[in-house]
């Protein structure tokens, strides 16, 4: 198809193009990473997001091309941000990665190079994936998983709440982080059953020894209400909206 054709015109002409959200400790305030989020700069169409390629992206297999080309330039963007000491060394970068990616056997090895091509630590790349990836995973996915975790990248679900899933997995799989749902987030402030079950999902991510994310958050109000949960780590609109990495070196250097 077409799209097809322009895809992968797009990887190798940088048309696609990276914007990164931060992540904030809500203990201090502190931004303590990003995650990459990527758009595509097309040449008659402007800029698209990624909910209108990245399912065409995975039917086709472009994703597999494309989710190499996010790895290296995120890494390379932490990278300079690193060297020209804007971010101090656990600042860290998040990646989100497709079940189809996740299932290309060479997915451990693009990572290595990149990490060695460009000088970071393991530590500080973390790599999302979604609820249903974790869980319905087959043998190739538990391969990359762990080869991943071997490597020393940190791994995270992303969408925490919104599959059918059993709770059980979240003991056994080799994750670090959990990231939850923005959906369970909006109703905090305003709804008090909603404060209740949030604090209990926390419960349980601490009780897995993992460390939680809370992602759509919009208010002070709802900030302060997961800080004083215990939620390490907060994302949205509130810290701010995902911007070209020139925005985020701005941000840092006024808040840290
Ligand atoms: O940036 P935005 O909120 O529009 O992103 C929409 C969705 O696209 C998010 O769920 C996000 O996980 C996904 N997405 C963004 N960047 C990437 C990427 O580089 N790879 C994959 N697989 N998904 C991405
Ligand atoms: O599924 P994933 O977490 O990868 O999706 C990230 C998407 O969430 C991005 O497209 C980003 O634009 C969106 N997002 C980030 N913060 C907020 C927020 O505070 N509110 C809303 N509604 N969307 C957000
Ligand atoms: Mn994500
Ligand atoms: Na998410």
């Amino acid at each position: 198809s077409v799209m097809i054709t322009e895809m992968r015109e797009a990887i190798r002409e940088d048309q696609l193009t990276l914007h990164y959200q931060p992540v904030v400790d809500l203990a201090t305030g502190r931004i303590e990473g990003v995650e990459a989020l990527v758009r595509w700069n097309h040449p008659e169409r402007g800029l698209l997001m990624p909910d209108s390629f990245i399912p065409l992206a995975e039917e086709t297999g472009m994703i597999v091309d494309l989710g190499h080309w996010v790895l290296r330039n995120s890494v390379r963007q932490l990278r300079q941000w690193q060297q020209e000491q804007q971010v101090d060394s656990t600042f860290n970068v998040r990646v989100n990665i497709s079940t189809t990616e996740l299932q290309n056997l060479e997915l451990i090895e693009h990572v290595r190079d990149i990490l060695r091509e460009t000088g970071v630590d393991a530590s500080n790349l973390i790599v999302e994936l979604t609820e249903s990836m974790a869980v319905n995973g087959g043998d190739v996915d538990q391969y990359s998983l762990n080869g991943l975790r071997r490597l020393g990248v940190q791994l995270e679900i992303d969408d925490f709440g919104t599959g059918y899933s059993s709770i059980s997995y979240l003991r056994k799989l080799p994750v670090n982080v959990v990231k939850i749902d923005r959906s369970l987030i909006s109703g905090l402030g305003t709804d008090e059953q909603q404060r209740d079950f949030v604090a209990a999902v926390l419960h349980l991510i601490h009780a897995c020894g993992l460390k939680a994310l809370a992602e759509g958050i919009e208010t002070a109000e709802q900030a302060e209400i997961l800080r004083e949960m215990g939620c390490g780590s907060g994302q949205g609109y509130y810290f701010g909206r995902p911007a070209p990495a020139a925005d985020i070196a701005a941000l840092m250097s006024r808040r840290t």
